[in-house]
């Protein structure tokens, strides 16, 4: 058997907002394994700043603002990065926002913004990166999607309406592009310790308690720890892995939940 493949070097992986949070601890973890790391952004100070958080990790990266949710925006970015870097290999559509509102005091705009960012752009870079990686008969695309394209909860209706359709968006674009020798799988991180759910994370906060009375690993999540999925669903390794999703939730969809107080029998 040969010896299963997790190297990188030479491939060129877009990371989608990873100025920090999620995607800058998998853009890191890309890069250990060798890849070229492309970052944008909407926000030129925080693409500014991410420069020297990359390097103290050894990593250069190529950073571009655009704007996910633009189709122009999107074509002008990726053409840059096609000039100045080279074709996309690794399309990590982490870019993403939140808004916790009930269903009813919700207004349209907000709930079509989610929707716009969670759902809408991953289709929009995709379908602007995949015909070369097409024509190159190679290519991998990871969508970031959540618990939430799973469960839903009180007040995050929009998000969770994007992250489902995520999931199956990830599973059409495999079932459409494998074929061509293309990856496309998503990632389902449990609750992870980022500026998303800071609000939500204060000690004493009702969601903290019950994030560590449904995690069997008893803690919220690292963006770290997310990063070995990436790898593999973007190396050799992951070759016959296709239109799935990995949760990485330290056990939260195995559980139901504790009772709490209740003995360990
Ligand atoms: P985060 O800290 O809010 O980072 C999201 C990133 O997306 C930011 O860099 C943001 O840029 C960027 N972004 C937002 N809108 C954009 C646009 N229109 N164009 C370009 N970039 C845009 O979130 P995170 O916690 O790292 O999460 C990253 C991804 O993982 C998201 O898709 C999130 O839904 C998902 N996720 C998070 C968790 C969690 O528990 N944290 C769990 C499951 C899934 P600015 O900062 O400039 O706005
Ligand atoms: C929330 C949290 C979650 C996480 C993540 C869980 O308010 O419910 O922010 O949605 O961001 O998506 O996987």
């Amino acid at each position: 058997m040969s010896k299963l493949s997790f190297d990188l070097t030479g491939k060129i992986a877009l990371v989608t907002g990873a100025t920090h949070g999620i995607g800058m601890a998998v853009a890191k973890g890309l890069a250990q394994h060798g890849a070229k790391i492309c970052v944008n952004d909407i926000d030129d100070a925080k693409l500014e700043a991410c420069k020297e958080e990359y390097k103290k990790d050894g990593v250069e990266v190529y950073t571009l603002n655009f704007n996910v949710t633009s189709e122009k925006d999107v074509d002008r970015g990726i053409s840059q990065i096609e000039k100045e870097v080279g074709p996309v290999n690794i399309l990590v559509n982490n870019a993403g926002i939140i808004k916790r509102v009930p269903i009813l005091e919700m207004n349209l705009e907000d709930f079509k913004q989610v929707l716009e960012v969670d759902l809408v752009s991953p289709l929009i870079v995709s379908k602007r990166v995949v015909p070369s990686m097409i024509k190159r008969r190679a290519g991998k695309i990871i969508n970031m999607c959540s618990m939430m394209s799973v469960y839903g909860r009180q007040n995050v209706s929009a998000y969770a309406s994007a992250k489902g359709g995520l999931k199956l968006l990830t599973q059409n674009m495999c079932c459409e592009w494998a074929k061509y020798n293309l990856n496309i799988n998503g990632i389902g991180p449990g609750y992870i310790a980022t500026a998303q759910t800071a609000p939500i994370r204060v000690d004493g906060h009702p969601f903290n308690d019950l994030v560590m009375t449904r995690t069997p690993a008893g803690r919220w999540g690292e963006p770290e720890d997310l990063a070995g999925a990436a790898v593999l669903l973007a190396s050799d390794a992951g070759q016959f892995i296709n239109g799935q999703v990995i949760y990485v939730d330290g056990g939260i969809l195995a559980n139901f939940g504790y009772v709490k107080g209740e003995n360990e029998q």
